[in-house]
């Protein structure tokens, strides 16, 4: 069989035709493992599309007037996360005072490249103006609404999905008290993925966050937080595993982890990986997030609801890592010069080494036998 007559389509769609050329034989299977080195992408995109996933980045409008900076997020990347343009201190500064200018930048350059987006954050208590947490209490539910409503309808058909709310959880588990939780409770929650729903009903609703990746008290509490709404037919699709990672300490259990979401039902997603480094860097410590992209590329690759990694920004030049964590740096794929890193090499050669997903064999479907 050539390879061409089983390439499968771009992005999703690519899982589906793969799974519908493996179904065809099983001569067919092996016939594609065994090409699979001969046909070897040369980009992370093209490298994830292969595998029915995406390959995401983080962009900022000040990423977008470094030519370097795009001319690889547009060859590399087939998502784009605005890194802050459609936060609410941009979007929404002054009550019903709208401005998503900078959210469209970040929008038509990823149109320009065929890349997808994921809308971040509509729901978030940081990057929150003033005047939302200063409302009364009971005014902040109908500005919250209000807000989701005129953003996510913006930017209807626009974003694949929408990371309705941010980080939620504090470390033990427990929903931080921020303003929507004193002014609603939990159901904040809720109600911020209906108004999302009823705005955009064909967007990936997400809730996303981190140090839920592995298993722990946080992530338990995100998984019954999902588990509830979901009982509660809430329109809940995603669960994003922020992963902004330490070298040599990705928790063991991020498989595991994953998996228990995707059971629910749920997509999954890495939205923000980087792995910061202990300054200064050496081959070793260089190599061990190379492992660790491996480790977190082949995690997403084992779960089927896994649809994608997107990586918090292009290059080690333009990481939030070093103003937050003093001492660390060289968090992603790329140093400062735009070269590839061995964790790029390791991302890379994990999509492309990895055995497409099974199809499971259809179950026929029995006639039914007419009751007298
Ligand atoms: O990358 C963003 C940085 O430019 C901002 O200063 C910062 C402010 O909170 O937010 C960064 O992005 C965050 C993302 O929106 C949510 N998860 C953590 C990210 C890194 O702080």
């Amino acid at each position: 069989m050539q390879p061409a007559t089983i390439r499968p389509r771009r992005r999703r769609q690519g899982a589906r035709g793969l799974a519908a050329a493996t179904a065809l034989t099983a001569a067919g299977v092996v016939t594609l493992c065994a090409a699979l080195p001969a046909q070897a992408a040369t980009t992370l995109k093209a490298a994830a599309e292969a595998r029915g996933r995406y390959f995401g980045t983080a962009l900022t409008r000040g990423d977008l007037g470094i030519s370097a900076e795009t001319s690889l997020a547009a060859a590399q990347f087939d998502m784009v996360t605005p890194g802050n343009e459609m936060k609410w201190d941009t979007t929404e500064p002054s009550r019903g005072g709208f401005n998503f200018g900078p959210g469209d930048q970040i929008v038509s350059f990823a149109q320009s490249h065929s890349m997808r987006v994921r809308g971040h954050t509509l729901v978030w208590h940081a990057q929150l103006p003033a005047w939302v947490s200063s409302l009364s209490l009971n005014q902040v539910q109908s500005a919250m609404e209000n807000h989701i409503t005129n953003e996510a309808t913006h930017y209807k058909g626009k974003v694949y999905s929408w990371d309705v709310v941010n980080e939620p959880f504090n470390e033990d588990g427990t929903l931080r008290q921020d303003v929507f939780y004193k002014a609603m409770g939990t159901n904040y929650i809720a109600n911020a993925l209906r108004a999302a729903h009823a705005a955009d009903p064909n967007a990936k609703l997400y809730i996303n966050d981190y140090n839920i990746e592995g298993v722990n008290a946080k992530s338990n509490g995100m998984y019954s937080l999902a588990q509830s709404l979901l009982a509660q037919g809430v329109p809940l699709n995603g669960i994003g595993f922020e992963s902004h990672f330490i070298a040599g300490q990705v928790p063991s259990s991020l498989l595991t982890n994953m998996q228990r979401f995707a059971a629910l039902g749920l997509d999954v997603a890495v939205t923000e990986l980087d792995d910061r480094i202990q300054l200064p860097t050496s081959t070793a410590k260089l190599q061990q997030q190379g492992t660790d992209y491996g480790t977190v590329v082949n995690a997403c690759l084992s779960v089927p609801r896994c649809v994608g990694v997107s990586q918090w920004g292009v290059d080690d030049g333009h990481s939030w890592i070093p103003g937050t964590f003093p001492g660390y740096g060289a968090a992603t794929m790329y140093d400062s010069g735009y070269q590839p890193k061995p964790a790029y090499n390791a991302a890379l050669n994990a999509l492309n080494a990895a055995t497409p997903t099974p199809t499971p064999t259809p179950t026929p479907t029995p006639t039914p036998t007419p009751t007298p």
